[in-house]
């Protein structure tokens, strides 16, 4: 049977981490045969502690055949030893009246902390999952907090976006989601991203075509996709919870396991791609293979495109102009 390998999740006691953690140790993630050992970061307050140790009694009550050890940390620097995979889901929220910057620096001062600690104590392979938000951002800050590890081994979440589309698309042609292949989403985790179907097919034909509606695309299809974290709070009361998770497992399964050709999108810092420039951390098509992602490159970008890519690059920039200060 195969070694365990070391999964550190942050937040591991929020919403997230509720519905993140029990398809990690069913095998979910890494496979029915991989046995992992969970290491979970929350705040050192003690509610938050509390609050962990009960869902760590409820993993224990599910006697998951592969969950070969389990630890509660309120370190980064012990959290993150020797992790194979890490998920950075725990992030500071805004909080009523707060301003753009203060945000960004309460993320800045935790994503600085924990892009450190990788840097000290986690595996040289270490794969590492920003979902914490502002996503894109703090996953560059991590990565830029560590230099000693591989810029490429850090990436932000996009696959939430991505699953939205595809369903979207699969609600608007009336064919299965599993049938959708091709779909890319560019840029920031935000409502600028650019879920882009020029590209994608089904059973071999070209959706763009099936679709034919400009007008759809870009007043229905792309504000329904970025609003829709919006939309789930305004109908459930709290933010995506499960489907974030369920996107997490997607990112880091597909990363780690491949994906037989297939695209999916991951936030991933640019090395020029497209004209991002270097670093941006930027949701782009990709195929993963032998534990490697490579960006889907050559694709035509059109003019309604490059205005996208431009709006939420832009974004992205501004972001990241407004914690450089911090690194
Ligand atoms: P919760 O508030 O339920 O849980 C967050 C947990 O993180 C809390 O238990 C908190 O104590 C902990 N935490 C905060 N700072 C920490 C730190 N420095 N170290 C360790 N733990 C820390 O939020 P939840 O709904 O689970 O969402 C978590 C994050 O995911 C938020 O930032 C949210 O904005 C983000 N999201 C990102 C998505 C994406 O697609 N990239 C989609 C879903 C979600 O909105």
């Amino acid at each position: 049977s195969k070694k365990p390998v070391r999964v550190a999740v942050t937040g591991a006691a929020g919403q997230i981490g509720y519905a993140l953690l029990f398809r990690i140790a069913s095998g979910e993630m890494l496979g029915k045969d991989q046995p992992v050992i969970l290491q979970l970061l929350e705040v050192p307050v003690e509610k938050a502690q509390e609050a962990l140790k009960g869902v760590m009694m409820e993993l224990d009550d599910c006697a998951f055949p592969l969950l070969a050890g389990m630890e509660a940390h309120s370190d980064p620097m012990t959290a993150f030893k020797d992790t194979d995979y890490a998920l950075l889901v725990g992030a500071r929220p805004r909080g009523p009246g707060m301003e753009r910057a203060d945000l960004l620096a309460a993320n800045a001062q935790i994503f600085t902390a924990q892009g450190k600690a990788l840097n000290a104590v986690a595996s040289r392979n270490v794969k590492v999952l920003v979902v914490g938000n502002p996503a894109n951002t703090n996953a560059y800050i991590a990565m830029k907090s560590a230099p000693d590890l591989p810029a490429k081994n850090f990436t932000a979440m996009l696959r939430l976006d991505h699953n939205r589309a595809l369903s979207q698309i699969a609600a608007k042609t009336g064919k299965p989601v599993a049938s959708i292949q091709k779909l890319a989403v560019w840029g920031n985790h935000s409502p600028t991203m650019y879920a882009d179907y020029r590209f994608a097919t089904i059973d071999g034909a070209s959706v763009k075509d099936m679709i034919n509606d400009q007008v759809w695309n870009a007043e229905t299809f792309l504000p329904t996709v970025g609003k829709r974290g919006a939309a789930i709070i305004a109908a459930r009361g709290v933010s995506s919870a499960a489907s974030a998770a369920n996107a997490a497992i997607d990112h880091m399964r597909d990363w780690a396991l491949g994906t037989n050709g297939g695209w999916v999108t991951m936030g991933v810092p640019s090395k020029g791609e497209y004209g991002i420039p270097k670093e941006v951390m930027f949701g782009y098509p990709v195929t993963c293979a032998n534990g490697e992602y490579s960006i889907v490159e050559g694709l035509p970008i059109d003019a309604f495109s490059q205005e996208c890519i431009n709006k939420t690059l832009a974004e992205l920039q501004g972001e990241q102009d407004g914690v450089k200060h911090l690194l």
